[in-house]
Formats: C-alpha cells, sequence, structure tokens
C-alpha cells in the first residue's frame, strides 16, 4: 500500500500527477504545511524534515518530491521510466536541474506575482528573480529545438519532474512566450489527463513580515 501525505496545493500535487500517470492507486492522506500539522510528532517520525510530500510505499518512507516521481517510475516501469543508464542520468540531471536553478526564482517570481496578497506584492522583486530565469529558460528552449521531449521522443518521468516546477509560471502570470518552445512543450505537459487535478488547486503564501524573513523562506 502507498500513502503519500501533502495537500494538493503543496509540492504533493507533483506525486499526485505521477501517481496518477502510472494508474497506481494510493491512499492520499493531505496534510497541510500550513497549519502546524507537518511538525506534530507523528508526522515528524514519517518526514524528519517537517516537510510534505513524504510517500510511504509499504514501510518505506521516501522525501524529496522529484526522487519520489523517480522512484516510482522506475519501479512502475513503462515508457515514464528511463530506458537505459543514460536515460537514468539524463531524468536525475534535468530533475536537479529544476530544483536549482529554477525552482527558488520561479516560486519567487510567483509569490510576487500571485501568492502573495496583493498588498504585499512587489514587483520589482519579480523582476529581479525573472532576470535569473534567463539563463535555464534559453537553455530548455535551446534543448527542445529538436526534440519534442526532454529524453527525445516520448513524455517521461523528467519532463513530468521539470514541468511540475515549471507550472508555476502559467499560474502566476509568468509568460513564457520569450521562450517559445519552453511554453509549447509545458501547455503540452500539462494538457495531459493526470495533470487535470492539480490545475484547478489555487492557494496563496503569507509573506513574512520582515525582509529576513522573506530572504529565510527564498534560500
Ligand atoms: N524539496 C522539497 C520541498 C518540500 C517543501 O518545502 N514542502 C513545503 C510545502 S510545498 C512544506 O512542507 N513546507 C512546510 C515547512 O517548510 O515547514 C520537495 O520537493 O519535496
Amino acid at each position: 500500500m502507498i500513502t503519500l501525505y501533502g495537500a494538493m496545493a503543496s509540492r504533493a500535487h507533483r506525486v499526485v500527477w505521477m501517481l496518477n500517470e502510472l494508474g497506481v492507486s494510493f491512499e492520499h492522506e493531505p496534510t497541510s504545511f500550513q497549519d502546524g500539522s507537518t511538525r506534530r510528532p507523528e508526522f515528524l517520525a514519517v518526514n524528519p524534515n517537517g516537510r510534505v510530500p513524504v510517500l510511504v510505499d509499504g514501510d518505506f518512507p521516501l522525501f524529496e518530491s522529484l526522487a519520489i516521481n523517480l522512484y516510482l517510475a522506475k519501479k512502475h516501469g513503462g515508457p515514464l521510466a528511463p530506458a537505459d543508464l543514460r536515460e537514468d542520468a539524463l531524468a536525475t540531471q534535468w530533475s536537479f536541474w529544476v530544483v536549482t536553478e529554477v525552482e527558488k526564482p520561479l516560486l519567487f517570481t510567483s509569490a510576487n506575482r500571485k501568492l502573495f496578497a496583493e498588498a504585499a506584492r512587489n514587483e520589482e522583486e519579480a523582476q529581479m528573480a525573472l532576470a535569473k530565469l534567463d539563463r535555464p529558460f534559453k537553455v530548455l528552449d535551446a534543448h527542445l529545438a529538436d526534440r519534442p521531449h526532454l529524453l527525445g521522443e516520448r513524455f517521461t518521468v523528467a519532463d513530468l519532474n521539470v514541468a511540475t516546477v515549471m507550472d508555476l509560471a502559467p499560474q502566476s502570470g509568468v509568460s513564457l512566450t520569450a521562450w517559445p518552445r519552453v511554453d509549447e512543450w509545458l501547455q503540452r505537459c500539462l494538457s495531459r489527463p493526470a495533470a487535470a487535478d492539480w490545475k484547478s488547486v489555487s492557494f496563496s503564501i503569507p509573506r513574512p513580515p520582515t525582509p529576513l524573513g522573506v530572504l529565510r523562506m527564498f534560500l
């Protein structure tokens, strides 16, 4: 039995998309990360980081959303899974790439365009974070010039992992028209039926009251 902890309005949606793609049934514990639930001893016993998502497959707990997806793809096989060692390495590469190069500045942009309450948004901060995204977005756009998906012809866990981070862009008023291949690829990924659950979810995050608090949130 697989149990996934984490509300849809959290990074748990990344794993829900993967489980839906694979057609794997699971129990969903929609643990909120905003009401103190992730600080409770019972939750910390499952994930000592106090964060969602965490997946428990039988007696095997695993945290980190994109690592969970790589595990699920490899466990269940099929077209989403890496077909060989090189594809495995590339799926890992793109997953690390998106969390290290894209996730934080994109989240910071989104916070200042949509996720913070309107009065707490700061367009200058959004522009600053957006400027950091130009380099990785250009890399992705160039990579997609001669292939429809990250590993070539088929949609794989690499596309899913990168798209689950990039999906903050259209949700938060970040236009991708300057990177047209990224824009098209993302729309293709997000129009997959297995991604549908996520698209209707909306959420907000409170802006920390001090500049230091903001730094702490995004560093
Ligand atoms: N790198 C982790 C990040 C997990 C994470 O930050 N989750 C947020 C919700 S989306 C959380 O649980 N925050 C609660 C907290 O930081 O206390 C992953 O991708 O799984």
